[in-house]
Parts: C-alpha cells; sequence; structure tokens
C-alpha cells in the first residue's frame, strides 16, 4: 500500500500510516523494540506504546514521552516518531541515548482528534478527544487527569471547544491508557514529557497553580535550562522557562499528575514551535525536529546521571 509513497518521518502523517511505520520500526529493529498494545481510543483505534531499550531486563530508568493529546498540534506527534526514529536508526543516538535508560514513547494521545483534524479545513483547530458529552463533543485531556481535578483553568461546560475538563477525572479512555503506562512503571518512571505546540515553553508543575511551587523546582528549572540551551546551541530557538501555573494556571494536566500523583521526579509540558501557531509547515519540520532532539539527548544525560 505504502511502497508508493514510502514513510516519513519529517511530513505529518495519517494515524494509520503512522501505525503501520511502528510496526515496520518493531519488525526491522526487533532487538530493542517492542510495541505494547494499551487499548481503544473512544472510537476504537487501537493504541501501542512503543518501548525502546538496549537492555531491557536492566531495570534501567525509564524517560516516557507522550504527544498529541491535543489533536491540532501536529507537530508534537512529528516529534515523537522523529525521536523513535533517531533513537533507531542513528547509530550514535542508538549507541548514546539508549546507554542506561529506557524510552517510551506514545506518539498520538488522541488519534480520533487527530484525525479529525485531518478530515477538513473546518476541522483543523479541534483540540478535544471525541467523545460525546450531553449533545457535544470532546475532552480536553489536559484537564482529564485526576490531580486537583477542575480546581483551575478549566470549563465545566461540555460544549467548550477548549477546556472542558470531562464529566469525572479520567473519563476518556485515551487518558486512562496514559495514567496506566505512568502507574504499571511508576517505580522506574523518572522522566515525563508531554509534548504540544506552540510558542516554545518548557513548564513544570505545578500547573493548576502559580501561587507557589513545588519544593524541589530548582532541579525541574535547571534541566529545563539545560534543555533549552542545548536546542539554541543546535541552532533553535529556546524554551521559555517556568512552572506552567505561572503562565497560566489550569489543572488535570498530565504533567501534575506524573509529578504529584505518580512521584515522577521530572515532568515537563512542552510546547515546540513559534511563530506559526497551530499550523507548523511541514517544509520547516526538517530544520526543527533535529533541534529540538538535541534537547531530548539532554534529558537522557540527566536520567542516565542521576
Ligand atoms: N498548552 C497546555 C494546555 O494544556 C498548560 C499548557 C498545561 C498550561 C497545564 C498550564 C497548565 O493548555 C497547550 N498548548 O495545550
Ligand atoms: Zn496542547
Amino acid at each position: 500500500r505504502r511502497i508508493l509513497r514510502p514513510f516519513s518521518v519529517s511530513e505529518y502523517n495519517s494515524f494509520s500510516a503512522i501505525q503501520d511505520y511502528l510496526e515496520n520500526v518493531a519488525r526491522r529493529h526487533s532487538d530493542i523494540v517492542k510495541l505494547q498494545t494499551l487499548g481503544t481510543s473512544y472510537q476504537g483505534r487501537l493504541m501501542k506504546l512503543v518501548k525502546i531499550s538496549t537492555n531491557p531486563n536492566a531495570g534501567n530508568p525509564i524517560i516516557f514521552v507522550d504527544a498529541g493529546i491535543h489533536a491540532r498540534e501536529w507537530v508534537a506527534p512529528a516529534m515523537a516518531l522523529y525521536i523513535i526514529h533517531r533513537l533507531t536508526n542513528d547509530p550514535e543516538a542508538r549507541q548514546k541515548d539508549l546507554n542506561g535508560v529506557d524510552w517510551y514513547i506514545l506518539p498520538v494521545v488522541n488519534p480520533d482528534g487527530y484525525e479529525y483534524t485531518r478530515s477538513s479545513r473546518n476541522n483543523r483547530m479541534w483540540r478535544k478527544t471525541r467523545s460525546k458529552n450531553a449533545n457535544c463533543y470532546g475532552v480536553d485531556g489536559n484537564r482529564n487527569y485526576g490531580f486537583k481535578w477542575a480546581v483551575s483553568g478549566i470549563s465545566k461546560n461540555p460544549c467548550d471547544k477548549e477546556t472542558y475538563a470531562g464529566p469525572k477525572p479520567f473519563s476518556e479512555p485515551e487518558t486512562q491508557m496514559v495514567r496506566n503506562i505512568m502507574m504499571e512503571n511508576a517505580k522506574r518512571l523518572k522522566l515525563y514529557v508531554s509534548v504540544h505546540s506552540y510558542g516554545q515553553y518548557l513548564v513544570y508543575p505545578w500547573g493548576y497553580t502559580g501561587d507557589f511551587l513545588p519544593k524541589e523546582w530548582k532541579k525541574l528549572d535547571s534541566l529545563a535550562r539545560a534543555v533549552s540551551d542545548a536546542v539554541k546551541r543546535a541552532g533553535g530557538k529556546p524554551f521559555r522557562v517556568m512552572s506552567a501555573g505561572k503562565w497560566y494556571p489550569a489543572a488535570g494536566g498530565s504533567d501534575d499528575f506524573a509529578f504529584g500523583a505518580v512521584g515522577v521526579p521530572y515532568s515537563y509540558t512542552m510546547e515546540l514551535t513559534d511563530g506559526y501557531e497551530f499550523v507548523f509547515p511541514e517544509r520547516l519540520l526538517t530544520n526543527v525536529l533535529p533541534q529540538f532532539y538535541e534537547g531530548f539527548r539532554v534529558f537522557g544525560t540527566q536520567i542516565r546521571n542521576e
């Protein structure tokens, strides 16, 4: 089927092309890549976690990267796929970045929303999932996590297009799957990054409040600055680093859940790209993805050396 048009990690791909790519990567690199079936999205799309490790029995610390919880933020799944591509295909990345660290990657957390934004130009700006509540569609996945749920920065109206928190915490199968990944791997999970767009921010807990910071904030802040410096050195634009809540308070985010409920010591939300809002041009992906990758490398180095 895809023989005429080979898969490229520097393009925006359909969810089914992404799934085929993941299956192919797992087949080609069966020595280091395992796919774990998680379940299905609201509309029945099969979701698979990509686990990359050169030594899966060593009990290495885990870095968990997810992307695409917000449908319209297409650059985020592209980033996640690019990380998979480098870790498996680039001999230097494979040797250095997989040394002593396992990478778990979920490239499209909200496949129903993602496909909806691809279905028509009218739907390009959709953010939420596609579940039905009252007479409206979708929950903001990043307001749906069960830590300080709904205390700030949310809407209780199912018809709100942006920040409807859902009828209850973890109402969405998609956020349940991410929660399960975190809980099942809680002991080894040392760093969590949720990739979004846009604005070139790298933010850490708390998201639910800007009134105070966690006591460990200096560690979170200095690692974020090191990541930002690496992206800058690679020719990219540096990140604005702060707590999420100082930017704007919003409760029920995945980063707060990872940090506050699961106990993941490093937890971030990463907002990729600046200047194009949600419609980042496909032709510029080849520029920015390698720059951001240098930032992810710094995450790897930190976790390896802890
Ligand atoms: N931004 C995130 C959002 O979910 C965020 C950032 C999360 C801010 C949590 C504050 C707290 O709104 C985007 N672009 O989705
Ligand atoms: Zn987002």
